[in-house]
């Protein structure tokens, strides 16, 4: 029986590296490993309670000394005591940093061979890389794990010219699971939000600069010219408040619902003709992938790794970022051609079964345990036993 011991560290709240994290986790899980989530908090997704997942939480100390109580350090004591008493075989760690330079702190703590496995998601390369203060870091929490995966080739580019990194970076893609995301019979719901002869659009996301939720309202203002249209904005964070403004400014308030955050995406996203991702950065863009699943294509823009999973004039249309009129011009010709809408449709539920299936991907994921520990690949019955 080769049955694995895994710590997962993630960041626990919204956002998809915390989702992709959990996932993978539960469906580890659920194949017979043993996995262990050491977090600040229960990771959102995490659901009731589920055989072979434990829950440890990091508490920090807030000793009178400390201006800042270190959580960092909290994290890598609290990875360290868990592989001990659990006997952890590896700790998987979503972000390099700061996850993957505590997990180094862990592993010397202990003093053993237990393996680290990293995997970037975006935002401590495309973001923090670029903060010269920070690369040495980030450079060694790559460098000292067993393996890194991250979640595009664009972010292996990436990473590599930004931190000059030479070493193996394998590519493990976001995934969906399709018992969650297919298309869900939304008939009922859909009259609350817009009228039988109204398309829907949709954004999904936390509100944070790069992801130009500005360009999402131009977008609908020059669709909403030509067709009647309703836009579903999704989510929260900072940009909320500007983005409101605007909407109000433009004059498009009676066309636009915010929904807030929500967390039965595959319900809210079947909801929509359309999904709009004009992102500045985006290292996959794990919304998307959940709208395809959904049967609902992407107009976006051609940032990082949105070109690897949208593909253009099939499964969604792409533009250069920033290039509104170009997304509007895709978003109207596709919403006003039935036939091609359906045929998009087909297309977005083929490809995110064949190229992002969670068997694959975790697969995937499981393979690269295996040969950080030198261990042979076993099939579902040995595992469990
Ligand atoms: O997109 C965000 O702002 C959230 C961020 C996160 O940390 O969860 O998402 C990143 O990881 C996701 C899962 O791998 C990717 O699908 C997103 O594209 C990536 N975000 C960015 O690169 C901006």
């Amino acid at each position: 029986m080769n049955r694995l011991k895994i710590g997962i560290t993630c960041y626990p709240s919204l956002g998809g590296s915390g989702v992709v994290a959990t996932e993978l986790g539960k469906l580890l899980a659920e194949k017979g490993h043993e996995v262990h989530f050491i977090t600040h908090s229960i990771p959102f997704r995490l659901g009731t309670f589920q055989k072979n997942i434990f829950y440890h939480e990091v508490e920090v100390n807030d000793y009178y000394v400390f201006r800042y109580p270190p959580y960092d350090l909290a994290l890598a004591t609290k990875m360290a005591q868990v592989a001990k008493m659990q006997g952890l075989d590896l700790l998987h760690v979503h972000y390099a940093v700061p996850h993957a330079v505590c997990a180094f702190l862990a592993k010397q703590m202990l003093g053993n061979d237990m393996k680290v496995v990293t995997t970037l998601h975006g935002t401590d390369i495309t973001v923090l890389g670029q903060d010269e203060s920070l690369k040495d870091l980030i450079r060694l929490g790559i460098n000292e794990s067993d393996a890194v995966t991250a979640v595009s080739m664009d972010l292996i580019n990436e990473t590599r010219k930004v931190l000059d990194i030479t070493r193996d970076i394998d590519l493990t893609y976001n995934f969906v699971d399709k018992r969650v995301y297919y298309p869900r019979d939304v008939t009922d719901l859909r009259g609350d939000y817009a009228d039988p002869d109204e398309k829907i659009l949709m954004h999904i996301s936390n509100f944070r600069p790069v992801k130009r939720v500005g360009d999402v309202v131009d977008v609908f203002a020059k669709v909403s010219r030509e067709i009647k249209a309703k836009l579903l904005l999704v989510g929260e964070g900072p940009e909320l408040p500007k983005i409101q403004a605007k909407i109000n400014e433009m004059g498009l308030e009676h066309k636009v619902r915010f929904l807030g955050k929500q967390d039965e995406i595959a319900q809210v996203i079947s909801l929509a003709d359309l999904l709009l991702l004009p992102s500045e950065k985006e290292s996959f863009g794990l919304v998307a992938l959940e709208a395809m699943a959904c049967g609902v294509p992407t107009i976006g823009s051609q940032a990082g790794g949105i070109p690897e999973l949208v593909q253009h004039g099939k499964t969604g249309f792409l533009a250069p970022i920033g290039d509104t009129s170009a997304m509007a011009k895709y978003a109207v010709k596709l919403l006003s051609d039935e036939a091609m809408a359906e045929q998009f449709r087909k297309a977005c539920l083929l490809r995110s079964c064949n190229d992002f299936s969670r068997d694959s991907i975790t697969n995937q994921y499981e393979d690269i345990y295996y040969r950080v520990l030198g261990r042979k690949v076993l099939g579902m019955d040995a595992i469990r036993g």
